[in-house]
């Protein structure tokens, strides 16, 4: 025959049980608020994620701008005539660059010093990418996409622009160069419709 389980639990009776009862609710309850705090800070995390996803619309970073790369070289606003750098009646300055393994076109870019400066990008094969000098000019540069941003840039002289993007076996050699010039010095040589850029002739 089964014994009736004992009311006063497998402990015995007495103070001890129930100390032993009272510990385990206070347990339970501390483990209670921890869920809630852990299970809002997930929640925080988790929204954070779906804020930053949907609000920046992840890549390409600015914003999703695409072009047809089978006419790229034909027509359009990358056509090699209207690579470098461009001076608008209304003093925007923007460059526009296109990358294919293994160089850019421009391989000289020529900018102003203390001018906002947009650049425009795209790239005709593979992934590339780059970085001029120590500024935070830092793209990647996606056949089929538009990539811009726009920057400043504070000391004249010349920069290295090399590719960051592993694309190939000649990626090493993939470089370009920016010239930086004093904003009075850029505007002289500026000429309005004309593309700049400081490759030697
Ligand atoms: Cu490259």
């Amino acid at each position: 025959m089964n014994a009736a389980p004992s009311p006063i639990g497998p402990r015995g009776p007495g103070a001890q049980g129930q100390a032993h009862a009272q510990a385990e609710a206070v347990a339970i309850a501390a483990e209670r608020r921890w869920v809630f705090v852990v299970a809002a800070i997930i929640a925080v995390l988790l929204l954070m994620m779906v804020f930053t996803g949907l609000h920046w619309a992840a890549m390409p970073p600015s914003r999703v701008e695409t072009v047809d790369i089978n006419t790229l070289h034909l027509k359009g606003e990358f056509v090699e005539s209207n690579l470098g750098t461009a001076v608008d009646a209304d003093g925007k300055v923007t460059v526009r660059l296109i990358a294919q393994q293994y160089s850019f076109e421009p391989q000289c870019i020529v900018v102003p010093a203390e001018v906002p400066v947009t650049f425009r990008g795209t790239a005709t094969d593979a992934i590339h990418g780059f970085i001029v000098g120590r500024t935070n000019a830092n793209t990647m540069l996606v056949p089929g996409f538009v990539a811009t941003f726009t920057t400043s840039f504070h000391k004249t002289g010349e920069q290295l622009m090399p590719c960051h993007e592993y694309c190939g076996t000649g990626h090493e050699a993939m470089w370009a160069r920016v010239q930086v010039l004093p904003r009075e010095e850029f505007l002289a040589r500026a000429r309005p419709g004309e593309r700049m850029n400081c490759v030697p002739r």
